[in-house]
């Protein structure tokens, strides 16, 4: 995808939908949406099944606004709560095997690069914890050694949210699920750290308790992944309905999660830190 092939052509105005006009006229393609601008513009996701007050729906929402480029951007997902919003956006999404995601968006960005060798072109995976850390293990893993530059966003709700709460490799030791009633018995693994193992250029943990905060992450990871090597962004998304969250109090678990285990860190290489500065300086120029 990219602009010429998003705008309207002349004289089918009257024929499309106004939701797609727009879209075109009023979304984020062609320039950078703020989060304060929220309500402003014709957003890239607006309706989807998840759950009323899923914190994984807002963090993929403001994930939408983050992405730099989103008319260059291809999503992939996979089996898991987070593919049902992120296949209604309006940005390209494949639909990787459960496990496959990092082979698929390795192999697709490569692709990409031979067949547009002028338009940089954006990869980014969302899928869950399970996803990622049990069954895809080896996928993310190779993908980060090879140094394949895609973003790879793991919507960590701490379990299995799509099929009912079995415990996952993200997990907190001794937690009670209804699928893991004995109570998980080894510790979370530290994903972060096995990014870090894996020299990951650009890696960040993050609950979406800042709005503005998520989006310039997801924006630093994707640029650093244009560019230099791997990204990584390991967001806490609860899933209000396996941990019994009630839904007003979705964003009061997320701060205290936050606060108590899951602060914001942002880990970035040298020539990841060299290159961020590089492209923010210029941004600041231009204001
Ligand atoms: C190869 C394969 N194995 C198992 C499944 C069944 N399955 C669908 S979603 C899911 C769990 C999803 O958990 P997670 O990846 O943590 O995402 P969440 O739903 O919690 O967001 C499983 C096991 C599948 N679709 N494909
Ligand atoms: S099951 Fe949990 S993670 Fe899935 S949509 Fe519902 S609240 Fe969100």
């Amino acid at each position: 995808m990219s602009l010429e092939t998003l705008r309207v052509s002349p004289g089918y105005e009257h024929i499309l939908p106004i939701e797609y006009q727009d879209l075109i006229n009023h979304g984020p393609y062609g320039r950078q949406v703020k989060v304060s601008e929220m309500g402003k513009f014709k957003e890239i996701i607006e309706e989807h099944p998840m759950c009323a007050g899923c914190a994984m729906s807002l963090f993929i929402r403001l994930t939408m606004i983050g992405l730099p480029t989103p008319e260059h951007t291809v999503l992939v997902g996979t089996a898991g709560c987070g593919r049902l919003s992120i296949s209604q956006a309006s940005i390209p999404f494949i639909y990787g095997n459960y496990g496959d995601t990092n082979a698929v968006a390795s192999g697709l960005k490569r692709g990409l690069e031979i067949r547009f060798p002028n338009q940089k072109k954006d990869v980014v995976v969302m899928a869950g914890d399970g996803g990622l850390i049990d069954i895809g293990f080896k996928h993310l893993m190779h993908a980060w050694f090879r140094q394949e530059k895609f973003t790879t966003i793991m919507l960590d709700n701490e379990v299995y949210g799509n099929t009912g709460g079995q415990e996952s490799g993200m997990t907190q030791k001794g937690r009670v699920l209804k699928m893991a009633p004995r109570g998980k018995q080894v510790d979370k693994i530290d994903a972060i750290g096995l990014a870090k193992v894996a020299k990951v250029d650009y890696i960040a943990r993050i609950a979406p308790t800042n709005p503005a905060r998520v989006a310039r992450t997801v924006r630093r990871a994707v640029l650093v992944a244009r560019e230099i090597g791997s990204s990584y962004i390991q967001a806490y998304t609860s899933c209000n309905i396996e941990y019994a969250i009630p839904t007003p109090e979705v964003m009061k678990d997320a701060f205290n999660v936050e606060k108590e285990r899951y602060g914001f860190e942002e880990i970035l290489s040298d020539r990841a830190k060299e290159y961020l500065n590089e492209i923010e300086k210029k941004d600041k120029e231009k204001k």
